[in-house]
């Protein structure tokens, strides 16, 4: 199968059911450093696959409890591959993932695919759902896939945002302008503040964006984000 607009209309189709959208579509000119393929030749295009707000959720949580081992140590991982790869061998692509190194460059796919821009907590930003999506894989194909008609944003919201609630409101100072510091969250989220606070219920930085706030994950999946972070 190639990638013409029928064929994502069908992949579209196949995602819908796991609350999964096709986010976009990346097409690399000819001589452009592009992800290999599985038959070791370069992709000629990069379709993104992704969740808006918590919109996986309820599939996610739904395979969570049929499984005795409750999906194992990384089961969200486990389970966008569940859901990903048979809709990769159904459209002859081949599938990435974010969590699998090497790490492809989903977010640098994501600014071309969808026009997005980073916030200060590293996170791409949507003028829609603000920090409130991500990405769970992407299929890659040998020929060029017709261009979504994505609407491409021209304005990034951070750069409207007087107040940047995001920057004043991480108790270690971690976001900021320049940069996101790493082992200054990781440190907080150690504490008993901690513990209490982000790890419970979810990063309080990210949580200040007013961009997209109808678009928030449940107390549910914040914490389960905030417990696969490795302390
Ligand atoms: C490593 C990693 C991290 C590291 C970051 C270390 C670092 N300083 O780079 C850690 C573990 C800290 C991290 C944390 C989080 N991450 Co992270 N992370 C990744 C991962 C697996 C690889 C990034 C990378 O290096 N790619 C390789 C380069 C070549 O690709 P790239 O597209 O050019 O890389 C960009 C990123 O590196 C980004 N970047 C640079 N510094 C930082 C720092 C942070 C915190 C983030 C998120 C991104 C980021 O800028 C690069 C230029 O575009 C990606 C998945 C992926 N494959 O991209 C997810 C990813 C970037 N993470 C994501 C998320 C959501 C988070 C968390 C919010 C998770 C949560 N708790 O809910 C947190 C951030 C908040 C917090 N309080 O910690 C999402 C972002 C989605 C989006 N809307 O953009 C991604 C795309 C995963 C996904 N499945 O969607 N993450
Ligand atoms: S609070 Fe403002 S600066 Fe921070 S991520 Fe949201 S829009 Fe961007
Ligand atoms: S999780 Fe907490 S400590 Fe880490 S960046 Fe967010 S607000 Fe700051």
């Amino acid at each position: 199968m190639n990638a013409s607009g029928h064929h994502l209309e069908t992949i579209r189709a196949a995602l819908r059911p796991h609350g999964l959208f096709l986010r976009g579509v990346v097409n690399f000119a000819d001589g452009e450093a592009a992800p290999t393929l599985s038959n070791s030749r370069p992709a000629a295009s990069v379709v993104l696959i992704g969740n808006i707000g918590s919109s996986l959720w309820p599939a996610f949580s739904r395979w969570r409890r049929s499984r005795a081992d409750a999906g194992g140590p990384d089961p969200l991982d486990t389970w966008s591959k569940d859901v990903i790869g048979p809709i990769a061998a159904m459209a002859g692509a081949t599938a990435w993932f974010p969590s699998d190194p090497p790490w492809q460059p989903f977010q640098q796919w994501a600014m071309r695919a969808e026009g997005l821009k980073a916030s200060p907590l590293g996170i791409l930003i949507h003028p829609v759902y603000g920090l409130w999506h991500g990405y769970r894989g992407a299929l890659g194909f040998a020929v060029p896939a017709v261009t979504e008609p994505v609407a491409q944003p021209v304005e990034h919201p951070c750069d409207a945002c007087r107040d940047r609630p995001c920057l004043t409101t991480c108790p270690a100072a971690a976001v900021r302008a320049d940069a996101f510091d790493v082992p200054a969250c990781r440190s907080h989220l150690r504490t008993p503040q901690g513990q209490g606070g982000c790890l419970r219920g979810g990063c309080l930085a990210r949580a200040a964006c007013p961009v997209g706030a109808a678009y928030r994950y449940g107390d549910d999946q914040l914490r389960f984000h905030m417990a696969a972070l490795s302390l």
